[in-house]
């Protein structure tokens, strides 16, 4: 077989791009430096990939800032009230990113189910699609120049006019498909073989119009008489009755993800005669970085191969969601590096599984040994083991409320913030000082203590009645505990690219999680020892900390979900013990990893929900638990958040004006709730009326004494005056509707 991926990441082994991208927003470089970074990152992928003797090779998955963005440029499908700004191509597209004083920037949202974020397309009834293909013609030449053929990927039309937003976009696929066909033509004319077009939009639940508007696409394309052949590629799951829909078409090949969708499989098995079709058997993991079982992929691939004439070895999606290159790290474990595998070394498993189906005979390394048993916590499988419905089951709620308020003694409306405050430079200079042993244990830990003690004074005088400590000492809500459990694996380099510019660089987790002491409870005490009101103890859930990390294959998600529910079990208590009153125990990712079909979805609420109830449900009735929901529309999974059992939920609500609450009041929510009052995400200061306007619309959803009053999110991106403004006006705002 042929040996591909899917994509590649473009950030680079040192994040030069981040670098680059922000030093011209920054005014620091200009825009032929920045061109020629992107150049050199372009080139080094495309002589990476040649060099590891991949068949055939992707280019246009080169980004300044998402792919998704990339393909609506490529369409023409640039809002007015960007064009109309008169900027120069490149900050044309800056500006549709990250938006300008005039015009907020295009929604960011979850790319599927993973934590990379794209802008979603605005299609409004008058937008006039045009083929600019100029992007992806530039970057074939820049590597036909290099004696490199590639093959210029897009997101799909369908797949692009689900994930906009508009006025039914779909309802414009027949006007997209014509100018899928312009950059087609054009691409044929500038003698490129084949392209890559992503449908991934369809291993979730479609209904049958959007199927066959699927099918109706790819025939259209598939009839064009001058275009290069069509490969289609699907990830993230099962295609389901897509694939059928897509076997009626002319393309000439279909990616189906063989990890995230074991049932394409049994689908292309019934799906009749497949001659002359390319199967693309996505047998090489894009979204974990554990080393490819290559002889259960061979005899996948090999299956595949007695149904289709040709198969080609692929990734299961882009390596954009895994780190560069494995080889860059020197400090892991060398019995946990043998078994990663990150985006460099996935091309190597994809060349020789492509070698081993055509010709049967190559090498395989030889098997792992078994984990290390130093992995296993003996310890934790046997709480794991013992655990009995009671242990994931507080007191009742009307029972627990009355207990807290005995001993908080809040007023009505109380105010909170979310967590972190701003994480000024000199917090990150002195962070940075530490880890570079510039800075001993002893200074960083005094420079922390006086920010938090800063913190807690300017809660004070702002009035605020539950306060935090401010995260100085965290970098990342994820990597933060990750470094501190047992189990657990921090990369130097492991960076992956969340949206944009930004980078997260996840942990791992490889074995058995353990906590070895106490995570938060120095800080939290000290906080509290500084104020007689109550101190949120601040922890990141079992569900958000899995996530964001790497996860083991070898046991189910749901007990690695239960390990890490233990550890912050034990921490709650230890918090609980140490005096904290409240602890907010956060879930923003929750909604995220919701999977894409329905089917699947109770399986994972239910363990999700029940590891946040193991979490959280050690504590005594009169400890309140809070917790924090963010980055998505929660509609979905509305019924999840109300089984979370928390005393006190804080969500996103600013921008959707409420409507949450609405949703909770449907399904008989009575707890605590708090939804933000201030949008977080925008430099804009919202004036006292509005929070007072928004407050008022909440009281007529939820009685008075279940209301909180918080922003949307934790403020560590935001700037001191901006944080000073906003809080001294939802301080004011809470204390003028609780006269009411
Ligand atoms: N942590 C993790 N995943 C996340 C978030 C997070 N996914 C969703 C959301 N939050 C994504 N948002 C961000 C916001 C900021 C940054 C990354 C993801 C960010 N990163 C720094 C950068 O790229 O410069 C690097 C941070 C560091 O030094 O560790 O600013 O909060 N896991
Ligand atoms: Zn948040």
């Amino acid at each position: 077989g042929q040996s591909t991926v899917l994509g590649y990441p473009r950030i680079g082994v040192d994040r030069e791009l981040k670098k680059a991208v922000e030093a011209y927003w920054a005014g620091t470089i200009d825009v032929d430096a920045l061109e020629s970074t992107a150049a050199g990152l372009r080139a080094q992928v495309w002589r990476t990939l040649h060099d590891a003797r991949l068949d055939a090779i992707p280019s246009n998955t080169f980004s300044y800032y998402d792919q998704v963005l990339d393909t609506a440029v490529a369409v023409g499908a640039i809002p007015t009230r960007f064009a109309r700004l008169g900027l120069p191509a490149l900050d044309t597209y800056f500006a549709m990113a990250r938006g300008v004083d005039t015009e907020p920037a295009l929604e960011l949202t979850k790319w599927f189910d993973t934590n990379y974020h794209y802008l979603v397309p605005e299609i409004a009834p008058d937008t006039v699609f045009t083929a600019n293909p100029a992007k992806a013609l530039g970057e074939h030449a820049e590597a036909r120049d290099l004696g490199i053929t590639t093959r210029p990927v897009f997101i799909g039309p369908a797949t692009f006019l689900l994930l906009a937003k508009g006025d039914d976009p779909f309802a414009r696929l027949d006007d997209l498909v014509d100018t899928y066909a312009a950059i087609l033509t054009a691409l044929a004319e500038a003698g490129v073989a084949w392209i890559q077009l992503d449908e991934p939009a369809y291993v979730a639940d479609r209904t049958p119009a959007e199927i066959d508007a699927l099918r109706r696409a790819y025939i259209r394309l598939g009839e064009l008489t001058h275009r290069p052949r069509i490969f289609v590629a699907t990830y993230f799951g099962d295609l389901g009755a897509a694939l059928p829909a897509l076997l009626d078409t002319p393309v000439e090949a279909i990616g189906l993800d063989l990890v995230a969708g074991p049932g394409n499989l049994d689908r292309l098995a019934a799906a009749g005669p497949l001659a002359g079709r390319t199967i693309v058997a996505g047998l090489v993991d894009g979204r974990n970085i554990w080393r490819t079982d290559l002889r259960a992929a061979i005899a996948a691939g090999a299956t595949v191969a007695g149904l289709a004439d040709h198969v080609a070895v692929a990734t299961s999606c882009s390596l954009l969601h895994v780190p560069v290159d494995l080889s860059a790290e020197t400090r892991l474990d060398p019995r946990l590096a043998a078994r990663l595998a990150f985006a460099r070394q996935k091309v190597d498993e994809v060349v020789l599984l492509g070698r081993a189906l055509r010709d049967g005979t190559t090498v395989l390394p030889a098997p792992l040994p078994p984990t290390p048993a130093a992995w296993h916590h003996d310890s934790v499988r046997g709480r794991l083991a013992a655990l009995r419905p009671a242990d994931r089951q507080r007191g009742d709620y009307p029972v627990r409320a009355a207990r807290q308020q005995d001993r908080l003694r809040l007023p009505q409306l109380p105010t909170t913030t979310i967590g972190s405050f701003p994480q000024t430079t000199e917090l990150r200079k002195a962070r940075a000082a530490h880890r570079a042993g510039r800075l001993d244990d002893a200074g960083y830990a005094s420079r922390m203590r006086a920010e938090v003690e800063h913190v807690i004074r300017l809660q004070e005088r702002w009035g605020l009645d539950v306060l935090v400590h401010g995260e100085p000492e965290r970098n990342d809500m994820v990597q933060y505990f990750g470094e501190q459990l047992d189990g657990f694996a921090a990369t130097e380099h492991g960076w992956v690219q969340s949206y944009g510019s930004r980078c997260v660089r996840p942990p791992i987790i490889y074995g058995d999680v353990a906590r070895r002491a106490p995570m938060t409870v120095e800080w939290s005490t000290y906080a509290q020892s500084l104020t007689s009101k109550p101190v949120k103890g601040m922890l990141t859930g079992p569900v958000t900390i899995l996530a964001w990390s790497f996860v083991r294959t070898d046991q189910p998600v749901a007990d690695t979900a239960d390990q890490v529910a233990l550890a912050l079990r034990d921490e709650c208590r230890d918090l609980e013990s140490a005096g904290i009153r409240v602890i907010q125990v956060d879930e923003p990712a929750l909604r995220e990893t919701l999977p894409l079909r329905k089917a699947d979805q109770k399986a994972y609420l239910d363990w999700a929900v029940g590891a946040f109830r193991l979490a959280t449900s050690g504590v005594a009735d009169d400890t309140q638990i809070h917790t924090h929901l963010c980055y998505s529309e929660f509609g979905e999974v509305i019924t999840a958040i109300d089984a979370l059992d928390a005393d006190v939920t804080s969500i996103e609500a600013s921008r959707s004006k409420m409507e949450i609450l609405d949703d909770l009041a449907a399904i008989g929510y009575r707890r605590g709730v708090g939804p933000g009052v201030w949008d977080i995400h925008s430099p804009r200061v919202p004036p006292r009326e509005e929070m007072v306007e928004a407050l008022h619309r909440a009281v007529a959803a939820v009685p008075a004494r279940r209301l909180w009053v918080n922003p949307d999110c934790g403020l560590k991106t935001r700037s001191y005056p901006e944080v000073e403004a906003s809080l001294r006006h939802l301080v004011a705002a809470a204390a003028e509707v609780r006269g009411h």
